[in-house]
């Protein structure tokens, strides 16, 4: 009534008791009119509410009932993103179980939501702790085991002695834990893993599609799988190595730069590199320390660049007679290319700071566009751009591309120790992605170890593996291993004694399909009805924070493929339009 003054708290709840009343925002699956699905990225139950929660909530919510006044059928579920760290300290500090802690905090912010007035369909709520959901991550995780999209390897870890957890690289800061800040160390563990690599060029390609997607998070993806078109050169040792070794093998993406080579670098973990160590203790020493220091990229490219010289000598392979030494350097990383670099200081940083510590040549051989070949030199700053060829015989004068053909051809065409002494390769940055944590408050890695006959899944009507109730928090560790009979069952095929898998699915994997759940939450045969999830996906409109630009973004676009593969969906893509916001706003206008 005009001169009343608008009360919130008689009208809010006024009008929301007749939306839930009236289950106004419910979404029927057999609507017939178009579809508009809009999601807003779940939460991760902390607590509260905070601003970030409200600002992106409201946004999708205003799409949202635009779509629904425009005559769609809109899709705008809610839930839980429920499993994670944080219970889990809860658990240990607080003494409260992980299980109580996350329901309470849902039923609060529950609340805190619901008196916002969100066009919700509450109907749909899921949560990613409860065996309702994981059942399902688990069934597929079966799915993708048995198409050899997830598998357990051995791998080099960083590893938290405070948490006693695996820590991912980007949760290694200064070679210290993120949480704990306890010195991480390098341990070998069998870890399960998702075989995303299967699709790295898939997942690169498929962003140029991504055309409602901010062209700034399809870049970082695009960096992130690291796409790089090189070659596979065979140096020669000039003498054997100590295992009878005859050559090494680099990759580059810069051929054309051969003759500008001063030095062949070995990562600490190469295997001639091993073998070499084996007898020389000061070279053990020096690949201890860089092992200690972690692996990960950004410690690798902040670190300052350190070799171990080994006394070996590999040939040019164009310039006769002329030989380089071999090197044990910490920037080579073992798991990308083959381990092991040709430098070329006066065009790579890297190999330039490196070769000016240790007193190594450094030859120009590009030459910028007007430079006189006569005067132009390197100092301390690497020259990355294009030119020309000089310095560098029967490539003089050939641009970047035409000399890295050149070369390219050339070695391709020769052989030593009857294989070709070039190869082109294209090589990946990403990696598969490591899912096994050490940790009770996660989905249970649905897998059954046996003496006798390996790992096993376990058969698909014992599922859910539950996690127990009555775990233990009071020591370090993870409480599943510590329960005194959780992980002791028969093996399902041969029925003598085995072990359960004890690790836990990093919570990423909750959040890569929880999109699918919502087309059809009730469904308890499956993770999915196609036509249910065939119709409402792809997601119209996603909004997120910026945060998970990279990570959770790219993880769903393999879960769906991985899904796709294992016959859960149609489609490949989940997310048709982008939206991300930074939670926390820096520029001004
Ligand atoms: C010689 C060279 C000369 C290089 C030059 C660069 C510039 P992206 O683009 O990321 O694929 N490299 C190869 N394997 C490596 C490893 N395991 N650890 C560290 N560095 C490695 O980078 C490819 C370049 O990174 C390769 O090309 C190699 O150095 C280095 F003027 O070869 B280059
Ligand atoms: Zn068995």
């Amino acid at each position: 009534m005009a001169g009343e003054r608008y009360n919130p708290r008689t009208t809010e709840p006024k009008w929301q008791k007749i939306w839930a009343d009236g289950q106004v925002f419910a979404t029927r699956n057999d609507d017939t009119r178009p579809k508009y699905y809009v999601l807003e990225m779940f939460p991760y139950p902390s607590g509260r509410i905070h601003m970030g929660h409200v600002r992106n909530y409201t946004m999708g919510d205003v799409v949202a009932r635009y779509k629904r006044a425009k005559g769609f059928s809109v899709l705008h579920p809610m839930g839980w993103d429920a499993f994670g760290l944080p219970a889990e300290n809860a658990a240990i500090e607080k003494k409260v179980h992980p299980a109580k802690w996350t329901y309470e905090n849902i039923d609060y912010m529950r609340g805190q939501l619901k008196a916002m007035g969100l066009s919700l369909d509450w109907a749909r709520e899921v949560a990613t702790c409860h065996p309702d959901y994981y059942r399902h991550q688990q069934k597929m995780f079966i799915d993708f085991f048995d198409a050899g999209l997830a598998y357990r390897r051995t791998s080099k870890v960083n590893w938290d002695p405070v948490d006693h957890t695996v820590l991912a690289n980007e949760q290694v800061i200064d070679g210290r834990g993120w949480r704990s800040g306890a010195l991480v160390e390098q341990k070998e563990l069998v870890q399960w893993n998702l075989r995303i690599t299967a699709f790295s060029d898939e997942l690169l390609t498929a962003l140029d599609g991504l055309d409602r997607w901010p062209d700034k998070v399809r870049l970082m993806q695009r960096n992130w799988i690291g796409k790089s078109q090189g070659l596979e050169v065979r140096f020669e040792l000039a003498s054997p190595g100590p295992a009878g070794e005859t050559t090494v093998t680099v990759f580059t993406t810069r051929p054309d730069t051969l003759y500008g080579a001063s030095f062949v670098a070995l990562s600490p973990d190469h295997p001639l590199a091993k073998t070499l160590g084996e007898t020389n203790p000061e070279l053990a020493a020096f690949q201890d320390k860089c092992r200690r220091m972690g692996t990960s990229v950004a410690v690798l490219e902040t670190a300052e660049k350190e070799g171990f010289d080994t006394g070996l000598r590999v040939k040019h392979p164009f310039v006769e007679g002329k030989t380089v030494p071999l090197w044990v350097a910490n920037f080579v990383l073992m798991d990308y290319g083959t381990g092991a670099i040709f430098g070329c200081p006066a065009h790579d940083q890297r190999d330039l700071d490196f070769a000016r510590k240790y007193g190594l040549e450094v030859t120009p051989v590009v030459l910028p566009t007007g430079a006189d070949p006569a005067t132009f030199a390197v100092d301390d700053v690497a020259y990355v751009g294009e030119g020309s060829l000089f310095n560098s015989d029967f490539l003089d004068g050939l641009g970047v591309d035409d000399a890295f053909e050149t070369v390219a051809t050339r070695l391709e065409g020769r052989t030593v120790d009857g294989a070709p002494q070039g190869v082109r390769k294209i090589n990946f940055r990403l990696r598969d992605w490591l899912i096994s944590r050490q940790r009770y408050w996660g989905c249970p890695i649905p897998m059954i170890h046996c003496d006798d006959c390996g790992t096993v899944p376990v058969p698909v009507e014992q599922l859910p593996v539950l996690l127990p109730d009555d775990a233990s928090f009071d020591k370090p560790g993870n409480p599943l291993d510590h329960h005194p009979t959780w992980k002791h069952v028969a093996c399902p095929k041969c029925g003598r004694p085995a072990r359960r898998e004890t690790d836990t699915m990093d919570t990423f994997v909750d959040s890569s399909w929880y999109f699918a759940r919502f087309t059809d939450p009730w469904n308890r045969e499956a993770p999915t009805t196609r036509t249910a999830v065939d119709r409402w996906l792809p997601v119209d409109q996603y909004i997120g924070g910026i945060e998970h630009a990279i990570l959770h973004l790219l993880y769903s676009r393999f879960f769906t493929r991985a899904m796709k593969a294992t016959g859960h969906v149609g489609l490949d893509e989940p997310f048709a339009g982008l939206f991300t916001q930074g939670m926390v706003v820096h520029e001004t206008y």
